[in-house]
């Protein structure tokens, strides 16, 4: 069983983040986005897991099941509808997000007392801790 991911979590690092927002939206948000100190709050509820992405701006929130496909819309975000996919590999939650954007997707997983983020979409990576 992974290191659990559960826990409010507030960011110190987001290295390329404007980099992975330009494979998915034009110059404006990107602006405020980037200012952005984002918190992640994770819960597991079951084997039902939410995944809150947390701002001044914006919020976000995903819920799923490791290994069962759900449709995802990114509202306030790209705004796009895709389907995603949840797994674990060794110790990282990772998804698959399959629709107009090649290559989409992100991995968590824990090192020490952290919590990592790897956000990517065509070619481009982010990396958040
Ligand atoms: C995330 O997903 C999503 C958060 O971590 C990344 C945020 C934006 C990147 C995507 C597109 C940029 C579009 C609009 C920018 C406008 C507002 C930004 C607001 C950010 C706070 C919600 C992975 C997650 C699992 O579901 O941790």
């Amino acid at each position: 069983m992974p290191t659990s991911l559960c826990g409010t979590w507030d960011m110190i690092s987001n290295v390329n983040f404007d980099g992975y927002m330009s494979a998915l939206i034009s110059t404006y948000l990107r602006k405020i986005a980037l200012r952005l100190k984002l918190k992640k709050v994770i819960e597991r509820q079951g084997d039902q897991y939410i995944i809150k992405t947390l701002s001044t701006f914006r919020n976000y929130a995903i819920s799923f099941k490791i290994g069962q496909e759900f449709e995802e819309f990114t509202k306030g975000l790209d705004n796009r509808h895709i389907k995603s996919t949840v797994t674990w590999q060794g110790n990282k939650q990772k998804c698959e997000q399959i629709g107009e954007k090649k290559n989409r997707g992100w991995a968590h997983w824990v090192e020490g007392d952290k919590l990592h983020l790897e956000l990517y979409c065509d070619g481009e990576v982010c990396k958040q801790v």
